[in-house]
């Protein structure tokens, strides 16, 4: 209940970077689903936006609460994106993807002209990592590709299970029709070297290392509201 208060103090802020008119990307996860509820209450009073969910989930929510929605091609260039992440480390360098929805979290966002990240105090880090890498990969070679993502990590130094995600005793399978490896490196020290890496394995789709991305990150606890900028 306490993180739910902070996650609650940290999207009713990010409300505050809201204009009329604005393209907005919509994040994935349970911080970004209440600033879209938050949004909705806007929207109902007549502020008037358009929104591009992250997810299927969030379509729907956003359906669900009024606010108007495109798709990235009906609104290729956003204002501004809100959402949750896994990890907030320095220079805003983020581990995305626990919810799932890393690739279109990534595409809305790179789209974005600025991204306000909301967080609950607990996931700023000074290093990345103690929350498992998400890599969304492509089902077909998915063995080759889990050895090419180990010996990639290898290479610099990292080590640690990298693991298929489940959901209930099924392959977890994105909104794109892929799977996800989380890899559990621990402490990643040059996430740059990482995603540089990463992306250069073909099965690798996209990882949850969002880098140079968010622009501000609102984070809540118990002593009130925090903004970190870059
Ligand atoms: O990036 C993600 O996939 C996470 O799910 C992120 O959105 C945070 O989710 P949470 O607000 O439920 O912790």
């Amino acid at each position: 209940a306490n993180s739910d208060s902070a996650k609650r103090a940290a999207a009713a802020r990010a409300l505050d970077e809201v204009r009329p008119g604005m393209r907005l990307g919509l994040g994935t996860g349970s911080t970004a689903n209440i600033f879209v509820e938050l949004l909705g209450e806007r929207v109902r009073g007549g502020l008037a936006v358009r929104g591009v969910p992250t997810s299927e989930a969030t379509r729907a929510l956003a359906e669900r609460v009024g606010i108007a929605l495109a798709t990235l091609d009906q609104l290729p260039e956003l204002d501004l994106t809100v959402d949750g992440a896994d990890e907030i480390g320095p220079d805003l360098a983020l581990i995305k993807g626990g919810g799932g929805a890393l690739l279109r979290e990534k595409i809305v966002a790179a789209a974005s002209a600025a991204m306000v990240v909301i967080a609950d105090h607990t996931k700023v880090v000074s290093t990345l990592g103690r929350f498992p890498l998400p890599i969304e990969v492509v089902p077909f070679g998915l063995e080759a590709t889990r050895r090419a993502i180990i010996a990639a990590a290898t290479a610099l130094g990292l080590t640690g299970d990298v693991r298929l995600r489940m959901e209930n005793g099924h392959v977890f399978v994105t909104d794109g029709g892929h799977f996800i490896l989380d890899a559990g490196f621990g402490a990643i020290p040059d996430p740059l070297a990482l995603a540089q890496r990463l992306a250069g394995i073909p099965g690798v789709v996209e990882h949850g290392l969002f880098i140079g991305l968010a622009t501000k990150a609102i984070v809540a606890g118990d002593g009130g509201v925090q903004v970190l900028t870059r």
